[in-house]
């Protein structure tokens, strides 16, 4: 029975059905049983395996095809009616021919195949924030992540409405993977998100980086908000005060890591904490105070799990102990559990491959887990959850980080000189490629605000945004800095020790933002004065502080000449401020 009377819903429901004509149409309420039934479903097909009862409650595991293990960028489409609004840095095709492409590969796509109606809220239900979409999918694996990734179910319909039409239209098929035919298709004029042939999160959670990065990002332009691929996390006061920081770094520079923080024993001593209010995307609206305040879209958390481990993030792993589905991980089946590179020392001997094939861990020199395998698990198992996650009013924004992997230029912490300078220094973020987007690994791309493979709209237009935000931000806009965890000495060591001591950096940032700490001028930005970073208890001298905080002249002369050729992209919509910037940067340098 229809979950909704939405006389829009109900009408593309009927169009979408009569182009894929499933068998079965299963509308998606989010209750305990249904979810109970799909999982029970999706185990007696072998779609998915359940674990461990004991070790791993409500844990799920789940092998994608092997061709089928990232994002794919290069099938990845914003199709706006005109070419020049989706810009430079995005895949175009003119709508018209792109539906016509897509229709045929969904022309009855869904015979023999049960097709699932997924309502679901990007944000807490009723918050002001809060935006619904409506994925139409033949695949379990898909309901059962939108579960922990979303608000899922019949309030997400509630939250609609009976006549609202704004409303994200998502249509995911399977169909046989094939990967020559695989295309994840925006129509941002439309509200409207194809994806076809891929079984692989990124493509198949329309809700994440389809929804509430590519499109959100351009209602938040036309509706003057902000969608940015930022983790959210709050800095809580031995008197009970927490201030709040976004930060944006490309795929896989250790995002998730820096949101569950554990903070140094100097700090955690004086009573300091840290809480996450998200790892991947913040949505951000200036409040009635005329501050920026944000909220995390989603649900659960997307993480990469090689790496993962007590050490490096003691909280993602406890997150991911009960309740999460694992995704293309090595499954050992002495205990029915899972494992990857860089859990822990003890590969499994008796062990099946992401690739489904046996696997001795103590001998094998293939990996058992993809290096893009994935938990997917719910936000409210995390230890160092903020209370403020649910809250519809999200949190208030005291400073915006930008990052990325730098071997030798960007220094350990530098801070824009005022908003204008922070977008110009969002613009210019650079980094390795890596594991999470197919392609090649290991190469440096220019990567703005790590909005590239996100922004629905022409960057251009993007950066004007930022400046138009700015402006309405005034005096209360936040502070914006740049960091980089990733500078490496002449044996190519990380030189910082990162994970939970980047904490001593997010303090200087906070000071800041309070007026309480120094810094010095200088031909990039405002830099800490050495001595005003806290490296008690850490093996490092304020010799090695000063080296991660230099600016090499020459390098940044030659970033200069690079960040004016990658800016000729933009062409005539390059906002002029940051033509002044980019020239105002090359003064300094002289
Ligand atoms: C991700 C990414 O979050 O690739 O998966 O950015
Ligand atoms: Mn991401």
């Amino acid at each position: 029975m229809a979950l909704t009377k939405n006389p829009n819903v109900l009408k593309w429901l009927d169009e979408m059905v009569a182009l894929t004509t499933p068998d079965k149409i299963v509308w998606i309420d989010g209750s305990e049983e249904q979810l109970n039934q799909l999982k029970a479903e999706a185990i007696s097909t072998g779609e998915m395996e359940a674990l461990n009862p004991e070790k791993l409650p409500g844990c799920l595991l789940h092998r994608t095809h092997p061709s089928d293990v990232a994002r794919v960028e290069n099938r990845t489409f914003i199709c706006s009616r005109k070419q020049e609004d989706a810009g430079p840095t995005n895949n175009w095709e003119d709508p018209k021919v792109m539906y016509e492409k897509l229709r045929k590969l969904f022309n009855g796509v869904m015979k023999g195949r049960t097709m699932y109606v997924i309502p679901y809220s990007m944000g807490p239900i009723g918050s002001p924030f809060s935006k619904v979409g409506v994925e139409l999918t033949d695949s379990i694996y898909v309901v059962l992540n939108m579960d922990i990734m979303t608000r899922m179910g019949v309030q997400a319909f509630q939250h609609l409405g009976d006549t609202s039409n704004d409303f994200v239209r998502g249509l995911h098929s399977k169909a046989d993977l094939d990967e020559n035919e695989r295309y994840i298709v925006h129509f941002p004029e439309d509200n409207a998100i194809w994806s076809v042939n891929s079984g692989y999160g990124g493509n198949v959670l329309l809700g994440k980086k389809c929804f509430a990065l590519r499109i959100a990002s351009y209602q938040g332009k036309n509706e003057g908000w902000m969608a940015e691929h930022m983790l959210i996390l709050g800095i809580e006061n031995p008197q009970g005060e927490v201030k709040y920081i976004t930060a944006a770094f490309p795929s896989a520079c250790g995002k998730t890591n820096l949101a569950m923080l554990i903070p140094p024993e100097i700090y955690k001593k004086k009573g300091y904490k840290v809480w996450t209010v998200g790892d991947d995307i913040a949505w951000m609206r200036i409040g009635p105070d005329g501050r920026l305040w944000a909220i995390n879209p989603e649900n659960g958390f997307f993480g990469v799990a090689p790496g993962t481990n007590e050490k490096s993030n003691p909280n993602a792993l406890a997150t991911t102990r009960k309740g999460t589905i694992f995704t293309n991980v090595a499954h050992n089946l002495d205990d029915n559990t899972v494992w990857w590179e860089g859990l822990d020392k003890n590969p499994p001997k008796h062990a099946v491959d992401w690739m489904g094939r046996p696997w001795d861990g103590t001998t094998s020199k293939e990996k058992g887990a993809h290096p893009n395998s994935r938990f997917t698990a719910p936000a409210i198992n995390c230890p160092c959850i903020s209370d403020k996650f649910n809250d519809p009013q999200g949190v208030p924004i005291s400073a915006i980080i930008f990052g990325g992997r730098r071997a030798k230029t960007a220094p350990l912490v530098y801070q824009a000189r005022d908003w204008e300078h922070g977008v110009f220094v969002g613009s210019i973020m650079a980094s390795e490629t890596t594991a999470a987007a197919a392609g090649a690994v290991g190469v440096v791309r220019r990567d703005p605000m790590a909005m590239l493979p996100f922004c629905g709209y022409h960057m251009g237009d993007y950066f004007q945004h930022w400046l138009d935000m700015g402006k309405k931000l005034g005096d209360k806009a936040p502070k914006i800095f740049n960091v980089n965890w990733f500078r490496t000495d002449d044996e190519g060591h990380f030189i910082w020790p990162g994970f939970g001591d980047n904490m001593r950096v997010l303090m200087w940032i906070l000071d800041r933002c309070e007026g309480k700490a120094d810094a010095v001028e200088t031909p990039i930005g405002f830099e800490p004065k050495p001595e005003d970073i806290n490296i008690e208890g850490l093996d490092i001298s304020i010799e090695t502080l000063k080296g991660l905080l230099d600016v090499d002249k020459a390098l940044w002369k030659e970033d200069a000449d690079a960040i004016e050729e990658f800016y000729k992209k933009f062409g005539d919509k390059l906002p002029k401020e940051l033509k002044n910037e980019l020239e105002t940067l090359k003064k300094n340098l002289d």
